[in-house]
């Protein structure tokens, strides 16, 4: 059984497709970003860097438990354990690999740093077209690749298309001029007819809904006050000072 502690996030749910894809037993476990849940010592055991997801894997390796955090390793080990959506074929696994990497190391942290000064700083105009006329040199980047290959990875369904999605559903949002982008949308449809992804779309939706009733009158606390991150941080793993 995989317990997944998380939230559904763009990288949460990442991981949520790919266990509805290989069809193991899971949960989830909800951990409120916004309550702090991820500064919990309990929370912090299974990822240090205070962020979601991380998954237990209750009979991994030599039938142990063993914990992850990092969305794009979760993704690994889950096709690693399953056979599934990794191809064996070592051309077509590197390249899933590399665009595996180039949605952990690009697409997440432009897009996440779009979002957050399109939503919590609206006046840096400077940081927003930066980030902006990223997201959009991504989704060109990616219309590209969909010109070359059916799938983002390779000629099959992979680990790399499943770690894209999440990120890149919200492109009507974003302003994509849609005619541009033929090869993407494409793929965007093709990956929306899923079940497993209509199952997991769903799923986040619910788990939003029950975390914000578990919420509500509770203090949410500033996600992005780095500063107050830290003491939290500090507050959360200190003995003597139980947060
Ligand atoms: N590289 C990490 C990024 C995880 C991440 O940034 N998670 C965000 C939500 S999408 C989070 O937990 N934020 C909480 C915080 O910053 O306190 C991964 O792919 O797992």
């Amino acid at each position: 059984m995989i317990e997944l502690h998380s939230s559904p996030t763009p990288n949460g749910q990442k991981v949520m497709i790919m266990l509805e894809e290989i069809g193991i037993e899971w949960k989830h476990i909800d951990v409120n970003i916004q309550l702090g849940e991820q500064f919990q010592p309990e929370y912090l055991k299974l990822n240090p860097n205070n962020k979601i997801p991380a998954i237990i894997d209750t009979d991994g390796p030599d039938g142990k438990s063993y914990a992850m955090m990092e969305s794009g390793a979760i993704l690994v080990y889950l096709a690693e354990k399953t056979g599934k959506f990794l191809p064996a074929d070592v051309r077509k696994r590197f390249d899933t690999l590399q665009w595996l990497f180039f949605q952990v190391s690009h697409i997440g942290p432009m897009f996440g740093q779009a979002n957050h000064f399109n939503r919590q700083a609206r006046d840096n105009q400077y940081a927003r077209d930066r980030y902006n006329n990223e997201v959009l040199r991504l989704y060109h980047v990616l219309e590209n690749r969909l010109g070359e290959v059916p799938w983002i990875g390779c000629d099959e369904y992979t680990i790399a298309d499943i770690a894209t999605y999440p990120w890149c559903k919200s492109h009507a949002e974003r302003g994509i001029d849609e005619t541009a982008f033929p090869n993407f949308l494409r793929w965007s449809e093709r990956m929306e007819a899923r079940p497993a992804v209509q199952r997991s779309n769903r799923m986040a939706a619910e788990i939003r809904t029950r975390m914000a009733k578990t919420a509500e009158g509770r203090a949410l606390i500033d996600i992005y006050d780095t500063k107050d991150n830290t003491e939290r941080l500090t507050r959360a793993t200190s003995r003597d000072k139980p947060c």
